[in-house]
């Protein structure tokens, strides 16, 4: 629990490489919380509070390795290399976005970055996992997938088709429980009988572990683990991570089901800080490095909501560009 040993494979670059992306995704998060949610849009959810996850899953793959995301996938994308600006600009809808303004906060892409998306559709990213896990698998690849998807998803038909289909066919995919408590207002013991999650593996002919999903080096030898048994042709894991998100279920949401008290012992256990001080205690960064990624980290975002700003809207006679794959004109027949 967030205090042991620092993983010896990991370069003091590589460790402080995990502190500055967890603190990007938050104080991106904050930015867009607070200059986008003049908006007013309920389109955008933050991954404020679960940095762990995503930046402890993406250190532990390769680059080219895959990952498909959720609604909340800001941090997915920020944690597997996607570009702040690109990623800025897309959430205000400009043409400079990822997905030159088509997609929004809840579709982000980047196919370069291996990174298949962020989805509206709540559990819709493990069938599509297990599909590019099996042609990787076809075209002997040897490439893995990580599916993060929350508790909601749990209990979606297609994560159990997909978990059950992924390990009768031993194919490599990551099932990644992102266990924030709640779906939408719902705490999850209301609509789970069982304690962790992680159980259900079992059902499947899997390994299961339930974790601290605020702990980043738990998340990464935890993931780390299941990728050497999946590239070895040892099929799925499922990994629930508990954790928290600190703000409501989207920027607009009031956040009336949750008590100060539940939030506040959360945001106590802030993985960004405990993984600092782990930093500090272990001799990697100091008081003035810290300092420094801080002013770093929001130079980067003023930067990114600047290219956002200044960036125009999409063409509005470009609508139906990328939708068919032979173009046709808009109003055309
Ligand atoms: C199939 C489907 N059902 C319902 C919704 C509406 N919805 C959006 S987010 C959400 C809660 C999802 O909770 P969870 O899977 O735990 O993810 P979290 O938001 O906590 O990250 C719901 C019900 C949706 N987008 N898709």
């Amino acid at each position: 629990m967030n205090g042991g040993e620092l993983p010896k494979e990991l370069s003091s670059d590589e460790l402080i490489n995990i502190y500055k992306k967890m603190l990007l995704i938050r104080k991106f998060e904050q930015r867009i919380t607070k200059d986008f949610g003049k908006i007013k849009s309920p389109l955008v959810h933050t991954y404020t509070g679960e940095e762990a996850i995503a930046v402890g899953a993406c250190m532990a793959i390769n680059e080219d390795d895959y990952i498909t995301s959720t609604h909340r996938g800001h941090g997915h994308f920020i944690a597997k290399g996607g570009d702040v600006n690109s990623l800025m600009a897309e959430i205000y809808g400009k043409e400079g976005g990822i997905c030159k303004g088509r997609g929004g906060s809840m579709h982000v892409a980047d196919f370069s970055k291996s990174m298949l998306g962020a989805n509206g559709i709540v559990g819709a990213g493990p069938p599509l996992a297990l599909g590019v896990a099996l042609a990787s698998k076809m075209r002997n690849e040897g490439k893995v997938v990580l599916t993060f998807f929350g508790d909601g998803a749990a209990n979606q038909g297609m994560l159990h088709e997909s978990m059950n289909l992924a390990a009768a066919w031993k194919l490599p995919v990551i099932f990644i429980l992102e266990n924030n408590m709640y779906g939408w207002s719902t705490p999850f013991h209301a609509a789970t009988a069982i304690k962790d999650f992680s159980i259900r593996a079992q059902g499947y002919g899997m390994k299961g572990f339930t974790i601290d999903g605020n702990d980043v080096i738990e998340v990464y030898k935890t993931i780390k683990e299941a990728v050497d048994i999946a590239r070895n042709g040892g099929g799925p894991t499922l990994i629930e991570c508990k954790t928290y998100r600190w703000q409501g279920q989207t920027i607009m949401d009031p956040d009336k089901y949750r008590s100060p008290e539940e939030k506040e012992e959360w945001k106590n256990r802030c993985p960004i800080k405990a993984y600092k001080t782990r930093l500090i205690r272990g001799e990697i960064i100091d008081k003035v490095m810290i300092q420094e990624i801080e002013e770093m980290t929001l130079v980067k975002i003023d930067e990114s909501f600047k290219f956002a700003k200044e960036n125009k809207n999409p063409d509005p006679s470009t609508v139906l560009d990328n939708v068919y794959k032979k173009p046709i004109k808009y109003g055309g027949n």
